[in-house]
């Protein structure tokens, strides 16, 4: 090594001296084997030229690509903003690569897609609002089909892109948590004439919390990266909760509790807002709609946005629920329902939002025990971080139980 090193401070530039190590290489010659088999395994982002030569001559859209740059928040799918050159002015559309791991049958997913975007904008029609901004369309592909296969077997789709539009993942002010309620609760309200039975369920007990907390037993079980040492505590907070985690089943199974057609990730940062108004414009983000407990699209949204920190947030003592930001959002989805939910589901609604935060914190857990292989990271133990940020929420919740009630049945008596 040393009259390696000697030549490489003689030849190279000054900039680099001191700072570069030059070391043994641990793999020796198994490296370019390695190297390559990660390059395959990463589904590296697609570069510019292969979306405007390979992707957008298959769907049906007009001009020249101009543009293509990653786009959004998702966990999930990869995301990119696409702008094409048009009769000399440009339109925008949202390209996506479906996370085929996650989704087992992406053609499915997409015959539910369409189905109830194109429901939804008939809904939208008749109440003489603008389908093309109030919804989102499935751009069709050149042979007519919802979305293109690669010859690598990778599903893309390409989807209406609404203008002057933008997302958050904060509530800035509470009122627009508010419209952010009425928005999700206004969904629902649309899908409720949906046939249901024609859904395909694209995750099975997506929202099945004691099938969530098994696979979180399992992953701790099996702990092929050795890390559940480390998460010890957050199991046992989670196995404390094991008779609340089973609460909306039961209920189910004794005919309480009904199925709807329901939206499964009503995150804030699933709605987009208009730029210029500040109100909200429509929802996105339809992957996950499946045959649900209404409840839990209101708990899902208490849980991501009546918060004081982001998901990932590191520090706990930042997080905080924020129970005036839950009164508003009762208000808020309690009207935009117009009247659709049972005694039943309004009385279980402080429940879901424990439901939700919990069960995100498990799966967060479990796909950390299993190697972060399911909620994209960008850096290590950033799903620890989630989980752990979900589980202070959810003691938080308990700790303000009975006022969360309270302020659930002042809003159910007046609608
Ligand atoms: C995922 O794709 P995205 O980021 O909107 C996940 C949700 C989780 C959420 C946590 C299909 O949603 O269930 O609540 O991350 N979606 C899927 O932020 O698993
Ligand atoms: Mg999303």
């Amino acid at each position: 090594m040393a009259p390696l090193r000697d030549r490489v401070a003689r030849t190279s530039f000054g900039l680099a001296q001191g700072k570069t190590k030059v070391l043994a290489g641990k793999y020796r010659n198994d490296a370019g084997i390695i190297g390559a088999a990660l390059l395959g395994l990463q589904e590296d982002d697609m570069d510019k030229k292969s979306i405007a030569e390979i992707l957008i001559p298959k769907f049906d859209i007009e001009g020249v690509m101009e543009d293509a740059v990653p786009y959004g928040n998702g966990h999930i799918n990869d995301t990119y903003l696409v702008t094409m050159r048009v009769n000399g002015g440009t339109k925008q559309y949202v390209l996506q690569r479906i996370n085929k791991h996650v989704f087992k049958r992406p053609d499915k997913l997409m015959d539910n897609f369409y189905a109830v975007t194109e429901f939804i904008r008939d809904e939208i029609i008749k109440e003489g609002g603008d389908p093309e901004r109030e919804s989102i369309r499935v751009i069709k592909s050149s042979d007519g089909r919802n979305f293109y296969m690669t010859t690598d077997g990778d599903y893309w789709r390409v989807i209406s892109y609404v203008t002057d539009s933008v997302s958050y993942d904060k509530v800035e002010r509470p009122q627009q948590f508010y419209d952010s309620a009425v928005a999700f609760g206004k969904f629902q309200y649309m899908l409720r004439n949906f046939p249901a039975e024609e859904l395909y369920e694209t995750i099975k007990d997506f929202h099945n919390t004691p099938v969530r907390y098994q696979q979180l037993m399992d992953a701790a079980e099996k702990d092929n990266f050795e890390r559940r040492a480390e998460v010890e505590k957050e199991i046992e907070f989670a196995t404390a909760r094991l008779d609340f985690i089973g609460t909306f089943e039961r209920a189910h199974a004794e005919g309480k509790l009904p199925l709807k057609v329901t939206h499964n990730d009503t995150k804030l940062n699933n709605i987009l807002f208009d730029k210029n108004t500040g109100k909200p414009i429509c929802v996105i983000d339809l992957d996950t709609i499946m045959p649900g407990y209404s409840v839990n699209d209101f708990g899902d949204s208490i849980r991501f946005g009546a918060t004081t920190a982001l998901e990932d947030e590191a520090d706990l003592s930042k997080v905080n629920f924020d129970i005036q930001l839950f009164e508003v959002y009762v208000k808020g989805f309690l009207e935009g329902a117009r009247g659709g939910l049972t005694d039943c589901e309004i009385g279980f609604l402080p429940h879901a939002a424990m439901m939700m935060t919990l069960e995100c914190g498990m799966r967060f857990l479990a796909d950390y025990l299993n190697g972060d292989t399911y909620f994209k990271t960008s850096r290590p133990k950033q799903n620890l971080d989630r989980a752990r940020n979900q589980f202070k929420l959810v003691s938080d919740m308990e700790k303000q139980f009975d006022e969360m009630k309270k302020i659930v049945a002042k809003y159910a008596a007046k609608n």
